[in-house]
């Protein structure tokens, strides 16, 4: 017996032991290659969802809003069964209700006095975005509220230092519709706000689900390297689908401070004011559709852009486009630079995609082997890292989204928790 129990204490010494070892291994890792990525997780901060209209739904309305407690997210007539929508990852899908006001304007509740309809279009004046405008019924955004971060790692296809700041672009998409649910114009703010890096980037928004010919003209755009082949209407010409290349060269947009390498991503060099570029797109003048069709907002599914980078445009032209986890590449992506350097892309798949397009089916691309980003989007604006800083050295629940998905909200808290600012610019 006795013999019995020390074994087991020593057992128990062992497995003591052992724990210690393991909280060491699950210490918060210092750099992206200490984190184990798994080949199926997706890096977006969003989630998508479906709303049904209840059939039940009394029909005093000439508009429905699809909220939460926090944001609306949806506006527009009750003409579907069912409606896509898009929240961040950390909101809870159980709480989308479709209201026949908006909870958050009190002034769209029930009819207005006389129940007026000014401009004939359906919606009525207390719904109607735009009462005297027949052509023009509702403003949506996305995000449903503030701005949303795109974060870039600019050496694609080789892996970089993981600080996410090479380009930092804030943006909000504001998309008017009409009374039967097609797109007037979108207007898109991007707020240019960092350059972590030595290349003369640039940037572009790829419209899976459209056409070139959507839309009557872009303007806003800051463009003017040969390289780039911009149509009369504004959009990138030679591309299946609508393309707009919103500047070609970041330090044409922000000026480079004097000092050191890049811009806002040290603090000891001068800050510069973050840029903002208007680019509206017209898809509808005067009620008449540019292309053969009208475009719905089911058709234009904004939450589905594809924004990319080009990287080095003065020194390797238009064809170094780096692109979100899981995202395509556009017609005049230079595609041999695939499966070089660290890049994982699975080009088979690839190839199938080409003769199916505007398919979204990749089974990978953009990430390393082990599954690494060289791009993120976040639902919110993001406060992004100080220069060479690992996105892992600042935002200390990184890796627990990254390793299995939960702390969805690893960039919202702000507490030292979750956040070692004297990393974070
Ligand atoms: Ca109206
Ligand atoms: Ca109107
Ligand atoms: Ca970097
Ligand atoms: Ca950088």
């Amino acid at each position: 017996m006795k013999k019995f129990g020390l074994l087991l204490l020593a057992i128990g010494v062992l497995f003591a032991a052992c724990n210690k070892d393991d909280n060491q291994v699950n210490m918060t890792p210092e750099k992206m290659e200490d984190i184990n990525v798994s080949d199926d997780f997706d890096w977006k901060t969003t989630s998508e969802t479906t709303v049904n209209l209840p059939k039940d739904r009394e029909l005093d309305s000439s508009a429905i809003y699809i909220v939460d407690d926090e944001r609306l997210y949806y506006k527009g007539p009750a003409i579907r069964d069912n409606y896509p929508v898009v929240i961040p990852s950390y909101a809870d899908a159980g709480k989308l209700k479709v209201m026949d006001y908006n909870p958050f304007d009190p002034s769209t509740q029930g009819q207005d006095k006389k129940g007026n309809d000014s401009d004939g279009d359906g919606i009525k004046n207390n719904k109607d975005d735009f009462p005297n405008d027949p052509n023009k019924a509702f403003i949506n955004y996305h995000p449903a509220s503030g701005y949303g971060t795109l974060a870039y790692e600019d050496l694609w296809p080789s892996k970089g230092d993981y600080d996410f700041n090479d380009m930092v672009l804030d943006y909000q998409f504001e998309t008017v519709t009409n009374a039967n649910d097609y797109v007037v114009e979108v207007n898109a703010e991007i707020v240019v706000r960092a350059a972590g890096a030595g290349y003369h980037n640039g940037f572009a928004i790829e419209f899976p689900f459209l056409d070139p010919n959507d839309v009557h003209n872009v303007t806003g755009y800051q463009v003017n390297d040969p390289v780039f082949n911009i149509a009369a209407n504004g959009t990138e010409a030679n591309q299946t689908n609508l393309n707009v290349v919103v500047f070609d060269d970041i330090y044409d947009v922000l000026q480079h401070p004097g000092g050191g390498t890049g811009i806002n991503v040290d603090h000891s060099m001068t800050y510069v004011q973050p840029e903002t570029l208007q680019v509206s797109m017209e898809f509808m003048q005067n009620g008449q559709p540019a292309g053969g069709s009208p475009v719905s907002t089911w058709d234009l599914s904004i939450w589905s852009f594809n924004p990319y980078l080009i990287a080095n445009v003065s020194g390797e032209g238009r064809g170094r486009e780096v692109h979100l986890p899981g995202q395509t590449p556009t017609d005049l992506a230079d595609l041999s630079y695939f499966n070089t350097n660290d890049d994982d892309t699975d080009n088979s798949v690839y190839n199938s995609i080409q003769q199916a397009q505007n398919s979204k089916v990749f089974a990978k691309s953009y990430e390393t082997e082990d599954n690494y980003p060289w791009a993120l989007s976040f639902y919110d604006s993001f406060d992004y890292m100080i220069e060479k800083n690992s996105i892992v050295k600042g935002y200390l629940k990184f890796y627990k989204w990254a390793e299995n998905g939960s702390n969805p909200n690893w960039y919202k808290i702000d507490n030292s928790s979750f956040k070692d600012y004297q990393y974070i610019y």
